[in-house]
């Protein structure tokens, strides 16, 4: 076999359980070509995707504006490293600045990196701002978290299977439960270490749990009132997903730092960010922090031509809108069929929860039915389904969509 033959899906599925690391367990589709809302399989099926890669495509997969300005600028110029500069990156900064309304950027690839970037920034600030005594700052994270699988973000993770036998961890975080302010400002009163809080404005791996209306905004008051930076983790909320162009937007709350990642780059390129304004950003300086692929050229010009499409094509308004007919229609079905007991989310970030146990298969056995229906999704956490289409979808398309779900639930046996 040439290695650019073409496969069936067996065939490719029998590759990577044999050649690569068994670290994903997919659903057992193999996907050869996508256009804006659709995928298609090698065998040529063609399915609505309903989890746009996590969050990554947004904008529809292989957007002509974007792959566009990835091409023209991968024959021009793809990567320098930061040890000269480049023409695109400093436009690519003064537009992502102004556009999310921060004074710098600082540019990464994937959103672990950011993460951690975020935390560097964040630790430095406490120690040369605030005052905090070298290597005693603490970060206040939410239990429950999704930020990503380095060594240190999984030290402040609780889910055992991302931690199990990966020790020793790092220190200098401090868990509490989301969506509770009393915890927030307990962990906050009478320590005088705390350098910042970061949380996810959804919390999307966790089950898309949207905490309650006030939460952000009361959370960064508090943060205000103790010195203390609030750390926004948008990669997956953010870039128009859940109906505003940033889901803190909801409620007009500004992050200290915010972190940027997946539909950055519209899923075309591995792009991510950290912004914040002088008086955070300015306390890194030369040889503090880096990447040799952070700010290349093709990340510039993708993640500019990603964020136009955003505005361009007035996504966040569609999420708003098409989000709000998909929850209503799921919570009306949800009356009527107990293997639903409910329907959560904001804008295309929703989740529909199966009335079974966590352990129980049923949540994956129906995005099976789904896949045989021409319609990808898969379970975050055992019984809960997330459902994440492209931006992009219009309104006849999510309906249809909205039915094969209810069909392949209706039709559904344990
Ligand atoms: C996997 C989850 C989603 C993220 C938030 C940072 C990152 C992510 C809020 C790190 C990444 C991805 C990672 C991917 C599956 C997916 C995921 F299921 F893992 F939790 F979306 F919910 N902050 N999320 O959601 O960004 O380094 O991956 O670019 O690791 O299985 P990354």
């Amino acid at each position: 076999m040439a290695v650019l033959d073409q496969l069936t899906s067996q065939q490719a599925i029998d590759l990577e359980n044999k050649y690569g690391a068994h670290n994903y367990h997919p659903l057992p589709v193999v996907l050869s070509k996508g256009e804006g809302v659709y995928v298609w399989d090698v065998e040529g099926k063609k399915y609505y995707d309903f989890l746009s890669a996590y969050s990554a495509v947004n904008q529809g997969h292989c957007h002509p504006k974007i792959v566009g300005a990835m091409v023209n600028q991968a024959q021009t110029l793809t990567l320098t490293s930061r040890a000269f500069y480049n023409d695109m990156l400093g436009k690519y900064e003064k537009f992502a600045t102004e556009y999310f309304g921060f004074d710098k950027l600082l540019p990464m690839n994937t959103g672990a990196e950011a993460v951690e970037t975020a935390l560097k920034i964040c630790r430095k600030w406490a120690y040369e701002v605030k005052g905090i005594n070298e290597n005693e700052a603490q970060i206040i994270v939410c239990k429950n978290n999704f930020h990503g699988r380095t060594t240190t973000i999984i030290s402040f993770s609780n889910d055992p299977v991302a931690r199990k036998n990966f020790g020793p961890f790092t220190d200098g975080f401090i868990k509490i439960e989301y969506n509770n302010l009393q915890a927030l400002e307990e962990a906050l009163e009478n320590n005088d270490n705390i350098a910042g809080f970061m949380a996810e404005p959804i919390q999307g791996e966790a089950g898309v749990y949207v905490p309650s209306e006030g939460y952000l905004a009361a959370a960064k008051a508090l943060c205000e009132k103790h010195n203390v930076l609030f750390i926004a983790d948008e990669v997956q909320t953010g870039i128009a997903r859940t109906g505003q162009l940033l889901a803190v937007n909801h409620e007009n709350v500004q992050p200290d730092i915010l972190i940027l990642g997946k539909a950055l780059s519209g899923g075309a390129y591995p792009v991510s960010a950290v912004l914040a304004n002088d008086s955070i950003m300015n306390v890194i300086r030369p040889g503090n922090h880096g990447s040799t692929f952070g700010g290349n050229p093709v990340a510039a010009a993708v993640a500019i031509a990603a964020l136009e499409v955003v505005k361009d094509e007035k996504l966040a308004e569609n999420a708003e809108r098409l989000g709000k007919i998909f929850r209503e229609e799921l919570a009306e079905f949800a009356k009527e069929n107990e293997l639903v007991t409910l329907v959560r989310g904001k804008g295309l970030l929703n989740a529909v929860v199966i009335n079974d146990t966590e352990d129980s298969s049923t949540a994956w056995d129906i995005c099976m039915k789904l896949r045989d229906n021409g319609l990808l999704a898969k379970p975050t956490h055992g019984n809960i389904i997330r459902f994440a289409p492209p931006l992009v979808m219009n309104e006849e398309q999510l309906r249809d969509c909205i039915n094969i779900i209810k069909k392949t639930i209706t039709e559904f046996k344990k």
